[in-house]
C-alpha cells in the first residue's frame, strides 16, 4: 500500500450530499466535474502526448500534475464520502491512450489484484478515472452497466456479452473524474474518431470502516433515502433477485453509515393475484 496522496485537507473537500451518495450505492458509480479549466487540462494531454512509451505504474511520477486531480476538492470529497476520510491511493495505475481505430474491450470487472476488494455489501475499493480532453460518443468513452456491483458473482460470463438496454455511455467533458464501485462491469468502446483519447485508471481503497457517515449526511433525509434505497429500481434484475439487490444496497448503506442503519426486510415477493 502506498500512502494517500492526496493534499485536500478534510475541511477542503466537498463531500457527497445524501441524494448522490444514494445514488451511489443504487447505481455503483458518479461522475464528478472538476474546474480545472482548458489550460490545465490540455496541459495533461500534452505531456501524455509527449511520452515515449506507456510509464505504467509510474504515470503519477512521469506527470506529477495528475496528483492534482485526485487531491481536487471534488474528487477527494466523492472519494473520503464513499471510502472514508483516510482512503489511501493504491499502487496500481494505468494510462489508457486509445488511438483513432481501436476497438471496444468486453465487458470485465479489474483483476482483483493485490488489496482491491470485491464486496456486494460495502464499498472497499473503487476505480476513479480521469479524462483530460472532451470524450465524445465516438472517442471510446467508458462504457459501465449501473447496479452490477451487487452482482459480482457473475463475472466470470461477462467477457462474450454485447450490449445491454441499461448500459451507460459515459460521455465527459475534459477534467472528468469518473469513480466507479470496484465491482461495476465496465470496458472501454470502440474510437471511430479521428482523435487520440486518454484515460487515466487509479484506484483507491478503504483503510478503515466508519463509524458515522463521511459524506454530507443529513439526519432529517434519513425516511426519505431509506425509502429511495428499498424501492428505486436500479438494473433490471429478474424478480428472483430484486430482494437480494435491495437488502445489499440497505446492507451498504449500512457499512457506509456506521450507526445509523436501516433494517434488511423479507417479504413474500410471491403472494398475490394469480399472473393474468
Ligand atoms: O478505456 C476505458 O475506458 C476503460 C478501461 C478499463 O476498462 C479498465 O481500465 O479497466
Amino acid at each position: 500500500m502506498t500512502s494517500a496522496t492526496t493534499t485536500a485537507t478534510t475541511q477542503e473537500r466537498v463531500l457527497l450530499n445524501d441524494e448522490q451518495l444514494v445514488e451511489f450505492i443504487i447505481n455503483g458509480y458518479i461522475i464528478v466535474e472538476t474546474d480545472f479549466g482548458d489550460e490545465f487540462n490540455r496541459g495533461i494531454f500534452d505531456q501524455l502526448e509527449a511520452l515515449p512509451e506507456n510509464p505504467g505504474d509510474g504515470i503519477l511520477e512521469a506527470i506529477p500534475a495528475l496528483g492534482d486531480v485526485y487531491s481536487h476538492p471534488k474528487v477527494a470529497g466523492a472519494l473520503a464520502s464513499v471510502l472514508g476520510p483516510d482512503y489511501y491511493m493504491y499502487q496500481h495505475r494505468h494510462c489508457h491512450r486509445n488511438m483513432p481505430g481501436t476497438p471496444s474491450q468486453m465487458w470485465h470487472l479489474d483483476g482483483g489484484a493485490g488489496t482491491m476488494e470485491r464486496n456486494p455489501e460495502h464499498v472497499r475499493s473503487v476505480l476513479a478515472m480521469y479524462y483530460p480532453q472532451d470524450v465524445a460518443a465516438n472517442m471510446g468513452p467508458t462504457a459501465l452497466i449501473p447496479g452490477t456491483h451487487l452482482f459480482p458473482s457473475s463475472a466470470d460470463r461477462i467477457a462474450s456479452y454485447g450490449n445491454f438496454k441499461d448500459q451507460i455511455i459515459a460521455t465527459v467533458k475534459a477534467g472528468s473524474v469518473l469513480i466507479t464501485h470496484y465491482d461495476v462491469w465496465h470496458a472501454g468502446t470502440a474510437n471511430t474518431s479521428d482523435n487520440v483519447r486518454y484515460m487515466i485508471k487509479f484506484l483507491f481503497n478503504r483503510l478503515s470502516d466508519t463509524t458515522k457517515p463521511s459524506w454530507d449526511y443529513k439526519p432529517e433525509a434519513a425516511a426519505a433515502l431509506g425509502n429511495k434505497i428499498s424501492t428505486a429500481s436500479g438494473a433490471p434484475v429478474t424478480r428472483a433477485l430484486a430482494g437480494l439487490e435491495k437488502n445489499r444496497r440497505i446492507r451498504m448503506w449500512n457499512n457506509l453509515a456506521g450507526g445509523i442503519s436501516f433494517p434488511t426486510e423479507y417479504w413474500d415477493r410471491w403472494k398475490g393475484p394469480w399472473p393474468a
